[in-house]
This record gives structure tokens, sequence and C-alpha cells, in this order.
């Protein structure tokens, strides 16, 4: 019995794997749909095509997190692709979704789910992050569940909405599983308060939701389950969403009902349901939304709810219309029976397939929502579009349709500044020819101009060689002469230094006379073997560097008086420029998000 489990387990996650290892490069270094930087040959991000830009686009940064891809992290673009941040390495070792911006503790912060992904669902924990990139806070599964699943992490006021999937043992000899215990995915909300960490309220679908609501049967589709283990328990509801209004009641999208449900927020009783086998809502002819996803309040009084959600439209075997939409729909209470009315559609471009799986709709100006352009993430299909009012797409872009997913993307505005320092590289063909510096500052938004600066000792003063504007992610700059050392100094568009890259100062690559053979002005040509030996003999030879100076950060008294210091966020900030920086940009940001939203 034991190891009969052990086996299924055993086969069902080296499938997986091997449907994951099609997709993955495995040189990321001759991959054209990856991202490569010289001063950061650490990170491999998804390169973002952009397809279409028109007038009218509004402002921000694009935020995703392709997995599936060489590396799986967050990732922010601006929107002609350019890179502002890949966080591989620093987002934690696994899937990361649902990146976005939030608001913990009165300011912004970014928000993102990070775990383990097995199909259609994950095991990981919430991540809150400051504008300096840093985590600082956590939120995890409570009451003795385990962990958190993927599929939301959403913060209401100083509330954490979030999704759980556990495995229960269920009689299933209903559904033929007669030879033992039957399983199935209970889908589970909690409601944890931010401020003091305690569990406001938790809903399970196994409590209030019969099986015979689901569309799904075990097996039937990719993320079903047999019901046969707690491996593979049949996921008869599949939550993807949770909301909350005003008066405390819940709002939740199901896939696998095809439903959109209202909670009671006391008593977990529902309300209504919208959608599905047992609609409490009359849903005229041609209005059909299947396995949706993404469903917020954009309004809501006793007679209406507006209601924004993503309509997948099918779950890769049943569809119920041509194309994937966005939607916002109007509940009418008063109506006897109750409506359901389509106010707006977004729908997928014509020559898009349908997304056969996650996806999301942001109405970019909530509080105007009929005017406003909306951005939708394609979910199964890496795209994403952004639409003007009318439905009509004003920008189209994806990363690689090669396999990676993207469950939700975003658009937002909020500037950033890393406590990490900038990256530099240099490079010299040799020591009597120019010095080239290629600089970048994963994750900044404020940088104008890159400051270049070289000596020729540990103990010279640094010279001033040149200023030249950034040039996306990464900068290059040919600095004349050799420059035993180099630094950079990122400089924001009103010309003050915002950050220094390490001030012990980069020696450049020089290649030996032998190897220089194999390398030009601009670099050295990529090792694909090994080449003849040299004869020459091995030299264990080291590239001794200066000693690193204590950072002094000029002129931030102005600054910290102004934002009187104590912000969350000043407790991750080690240097003094941090602190600045992030307090002044909590600011700003709250002014930039203040117009856009
Ligand atoms: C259970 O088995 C019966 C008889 O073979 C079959 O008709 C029915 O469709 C099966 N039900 C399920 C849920 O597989
Ligand atoms: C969270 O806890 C604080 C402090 O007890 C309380 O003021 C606040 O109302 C709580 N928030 C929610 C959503 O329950
Ligand atoms: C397909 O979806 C329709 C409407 O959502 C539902 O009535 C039907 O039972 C579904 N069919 C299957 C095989 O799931
Ligand atoms: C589950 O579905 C897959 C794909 O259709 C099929 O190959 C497999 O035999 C099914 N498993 C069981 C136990 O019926
Ligand atoms: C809804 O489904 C019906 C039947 O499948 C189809 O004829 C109709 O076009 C669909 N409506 C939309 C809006 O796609
Ligand atoms: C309820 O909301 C709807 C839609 O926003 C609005 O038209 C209506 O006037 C509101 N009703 C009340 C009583 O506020
Ligand atoms: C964008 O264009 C590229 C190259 O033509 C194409 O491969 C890709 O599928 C397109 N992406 C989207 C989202 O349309
Ligand atoms: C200059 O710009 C930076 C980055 O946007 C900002 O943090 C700083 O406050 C500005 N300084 C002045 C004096 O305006
Ligand atoms: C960067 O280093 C230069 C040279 O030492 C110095 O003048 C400048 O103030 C530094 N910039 C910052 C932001 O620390
Ligand atoms: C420097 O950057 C420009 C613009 O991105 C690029 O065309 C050029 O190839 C780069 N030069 C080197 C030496 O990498
Ligand atoms: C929230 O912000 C307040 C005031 O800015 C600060 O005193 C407090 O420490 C912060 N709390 C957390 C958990 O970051
Ligand atoms: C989440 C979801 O239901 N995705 C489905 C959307 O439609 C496509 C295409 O049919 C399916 O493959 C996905 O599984």
């Amino acid at each position: 019995m034991l190891s009969s489990i052990i086996v299924k387990a055993g086969l069902w996650l080296s499938l997986t794997i091997a449907v994951a290892a099609q997709t993955i490069s495995e040189d990321p270094t001759t991959d054209e749909n990856l991202l490569q930087f010289k001063s950061r040959p650490d990170i491999f991000p998804p390169r973002l095509f952009v397809n279409t830009t028109q007038d009218g686009v509004a402002p921000g940064y694009i935020f995703m997190a392709p997995y599936q891809a060489y590396q799986t992290s967050a990732a922010i673009y601006e929107q002609n692709g350019d890179l502002i941040w890949y966080g591989w390495g620093v987002t934690g070792g696994s899937n990361v979704h649902d990146f976005k911006v939030c608001q913990y503790n009165g300011t912004d912060h970014l928000c993102f789910f990070q775990g383990f992904q097995y199909r259609g669902y994950a095991r990981g924990q919430a991540i809150i992050m400051d504008t300096s990139l840093q985590t600082v806070k956590t939120v995890t599964a409570l009451n003795s569940r385990g962990s958190l699943d993927q599929h939301e992490f959403h913060i209401v006021g100083d509330s954490a909405l979030t999704t759980l999937y556990r495995p229960e043992r269920y009689d299933l000899s209903a559904f033929n599983i007669t030879n033992g215990e039957g399983w199935i995915q209970d889908s589970i909300f909690q409601d944890v308060n931010m401020t003091t960490g305690e569990l406001n309220f938790e809903w399970s679908a196994m409590e209030h939701v019969a099986l015979s609501e689901g569309y799904v049967s075990p097996n039937q589709s990719e993320v079903a389950g047999t019901g046969f283990n707690a491996a593979s328990p049949w996921d008869y509801f599949h939550m993807n969403s949770v909301d909350k209004n005003g008066d405390g009641d819940y709002l939740i999208s199901a896939r696998h009902v095809s439903t959109l449900y209202k909670i009671n927020g006391q008593t977990g009783d529902i309300i209504w349901r919208c959608g599905g086998k047992l609609s409490d809502f009359e849903i005229p002819n041609g209005l059909n939304w299947s396995y949706q996803h993404d469903a917020r309040w954009l309004s809501q009084n006793a007679s209406t709810d507006i209601i924004s959600f993503f309509d997948n439209a099918s779950n890769g075997f049943n569809q119920s219309a041509d194309h994937s939409a966005g939607y916002i729909i109007k509940l009418n209470h008063d109506a006897t029976p109750p409506t359901v009315e389509l106010l707006h559609s977004y729908p997928a471009p014509e020559d898009q397939a349908i997304s056969a799986s996650q996806g999301n709709l942001q109405i970019l100006n909530k509080d105007d929502w009929a005017n406003s352009n909306t951005f939708v993430g394609w979910g199964s299909q890496p795209a994403i579009t952004e639409h003007a009012p009318d439905g009509s797409i004003l920008y189209r872009a994806g990363v690689a349709f090669n396999g990676q997913m993207n469950y939700r993307a975003y658009k937002f505005d909020l500037p950033l500044t890393p406590k990490e320092n900038p990256a530099l590289y240099t490079y010299a063909l040799s020591t009597n020819d120019d010095t080239t510096y290629y600089m970048s500052w994963n994750g900044a938004t404020e940088v104008a101009t890159w400051r270049i600066y070289g000596r020729g000792a540990c103990d010279s003063d640094w010279a001033l060689l040149n200023e030249v504007p950034k040039d996306g992610f990464e900068t290059n700059f040919t600095a004349q002469g050799y420059q035993e050392f180099g630094m950079v100094e990122a400089v924001a568009g009103n010309g003050t230094g915002l950050r220094n890259s390490t001030n012990r100062g980069i020696k450049p690559f020089v290649p030996s006379a032998s190897l220089s053979q194999s390398c030009n002005g601009d670099g050295c040509q990529i090792v694909t073997q090994y080449g003849l030996s040299t004869g020459q003999e091995v030299v264990a030879e080291t590239r001794p560097g200066c000693a690193a100076l204590p950072i002094t950060i000029a002129n931030t008294a102005q600054d910290q008086t102004s934002n009187g210091g104590g912000s969350g966020e000043n407790k991750a900030a080690v240097l003094g420029s941090s602190v600045m920086s992030m307090a002044s940009i909590s600011v700003l940001a709250t002014l930039v998000i203040g117009l856009m939203l």
C-alpha cells in the first residue's frame, strides 16, 4: 500500500520534471529568449518582447514572474522591454507568483508568493519587500494548516488574504474509489491581521460547497488529481482569488466550479453564487464564462456589485467562448430574479490562443473604472496587453511562448532604490588599451546618468572621467587609456549622486598575450570547447584588489529631517544613503500612486 503510493508519487513527480525539463535551455548563453549582462553574469532573465505600443498607454513598469524558464523569479520591466529588476537569488529558491505593489504599514511595498509548485498549486509563503528590495515580512499559514498556496496574496487594509490547498481524506466511493481511502484537495482562504499576526477568519470549501458543484471530475484534467492519495487529491473546487469589502465579507473565485461566491465574513455562509450550477443570478444568453480568475470588487452596495475578473473560458478541455477575456460585470440584486450584465470586455488579440490557465485583469484606475485603461496577463500564454476603455489593444508584449507561463501580470509606477550597490565590470584588451566599463543597478528606477571614475592605484584619488546617460539595464562606456581600477556612480535626473559601485574599485579583465588572439576591444569569444595546450606552466595567480573603505554618504541631513525617520522600511536599511533615499521614495511613491489610482 505505502510502496504503491510512493511509486505513484514518484511517477507523477518524474512526469512533472520531464514536462519542465523540455522548456529549460541547456545553455542560457546562446538562448535569444534570455537577457545577459556583463556586469551581472549571475542572472539570465526572460527577455520581454514588445510587439505593439500605441499612444494612450499608461505610465508605469511591468511586473511579471515568468516560470518554467531557465531561472524563475520576479521581474520588473520598462514598457520598452528593458529590464529594471530581476529577483533571482533573493526571492527564494523556487517559483514566484502574483508579484505586485501592495500597501503594508501605510506605504508601498512589493508583495509576492514564493514556493514549490506542483502543477496547479504550490506550497510556500508570502513575502513583502520594501522599496529597497529587502524582505521586511513573511506571511505564513496559521491554524495548523502547513503552508500557503500560490493563488492569492492580497492585502486589503490590514488584512492579508491568502489561499491554502490541503489534501484531506474523503470517502469517494460514490466516485468509484472503493479500494481504499479517497482524497480531495480542500481550498481554504485565511484572513490574517497584519498588525497583530492573528487569524481573523478562515474558510474552507469542503465545509460549505458540495462536490457536486464541480465541473471537473477526478483525473479529468491535468490538475484535477486522481483522488487516490495525498500527492494527487481530487481538486474539485480550485479557489483562485479572494477579495474583501468594507463590511468584512469576501468575494472568492473558484475555477473548477466556474462560480463567484460572496461569503459572510462572520459565519462563513455563502451569501450568493454567481455562475456555475447553482447560480443565484440569471445569466443572459451569450454571457458565458468558465474557469475564471482574479475576481475583484470595483464597487459594491446593497443593490449593486461591480466586479472585474479574467475569464479563461476554458480549462483546456471544455470551452465556453472563443477567446479568453477580461470582463467587468454588474450584479443587480433588486431585479427578480437578480441579474448579471456585462459592462465591459477586454478580449484577447484575435491571433492569440485561449489561455488554458491562470491570467488576471488589472483595472489601472479603479476609482474611474469605466474610463480606465486595463492591463491583462494571459496566464498560460505568457503575454500581456493593455486596453483602452473601449477594449482596443494599446500595448502588447510577452516573454517567449516556449513553455514559460506567468500567473499574473501588473503595471505599477513606483520608484525603487535598491539596498544592493551598482554592479560594474571592466575590460581592456591590454594594459596599453582603452578600458570599457559595463554598469548596471538591479532594481533602480531613479538613475538618469552614470559618472565614470578611474584611478591608477589603491591610494590614489578617484578621477572623474565622464558622465554618460543611462542606456537600458546595462550601460557601457569606453574610457581613454588603461584604468587600473574603475568605479561608477549612479546619478539621479536632478544631479544627485545616488550610490557608488564598490569603492575598492574593479580591476579590468585583461587577456594574456596568448589568449588575446581570441579577443578584441569589445571582449573575448565565448568558449564552446577546450582548445590546444599553450605549453605554459600553470601558475596559481591571484588578482589582488584594494581594501574596502567605510562608505560615507554626503549630505543626507535635509532629507532625513524632512521625513523624521522612523518608517518601518528604515529598519531594513544599513547605510545612511538607503535611509535617505527610501524615506523620500515613500513620499514620492505615495504621490505617484495617488495620481494613478
Ligand atoms: C463508476 O463506475 C460505473 C460502472 O463502471 C460507471 O458507470 C461510472 O461512470 C463510474 N463513475 C465514475 C465517477 O467514474
Ligand atoms: C487588526 O488588529 C488591530 C489591533 O488589534 C485592530 O485595530 C484592527 O481592527 C484589526 N484589523 C482587522 C482587519 O481585524
Ligand atoms: C462544460 O461546461 C459546461 C458549462 O460550464 C457544463 O455544463 C458542462 O457540464 C461541462 N462539461 C464538462 C465535460 O465538464
Ligand atoms: C488519468 O488520466 C490520464 C490521462 O488521461 C490517464 O492516462 C490515466 O490512465 C488516468 N488514470 C487513471 C487512474 O485512470
Ligand atoms: C456562449 O456559448 C454559446 C454556446 O456555446 C456560444 O454560442 C456563444 O457565442 C458564447 N458567448 C460568448 C460571449 O462567447
Ligand atoms: C449602488 O451602486 C451603483 C453602482 O455603482 C449605483 O449606481 C447606485 O446608485 C448605488 N446605490 C446606492 C443606494 O448607493
Ligand atoms: C511578439 O513577436 C514575436 C516575434 O514576432 C513573436 O514570437 C511573439 O509570439 C509575439 N508575442 C506576442 C505576445 O504577441
Ligand atoms: C533628486 O532625485 C532623487 C531621486 O529621484 C530624489 O531621491 C532626491 O530627493 C532628489 N533631490 C532633490 C534635491 O530634489
Ligand atoms: C562616489 O564616489 C565619489 C568619489 O569618491 C564621491 O565623490 C561621491 O560622493 C560618491 N557618491 C556617493 C553617492 O557616495
Ligand atoms: C555598448 O552599448 C551599445 C548600446 O546598447 C551597444 O550597441 C554596443 O554593442 C555596446 N558596446 C560594447 C562594447 O559592448
Ligand atoms: C510601521 O510604521 C510605523 C510608523 O512609520 C513604525 O513605527 C512601525 O515600526 C512600522 N511597523 C512595521 C511592522 O514595520
Ligand atoms: C485556468 C484555466 O482554466 N486555464 C485554461 C484556459 O484555457 C486553455 C485553453 O483551452 C486551457 O489549456 C487552460 O487550462
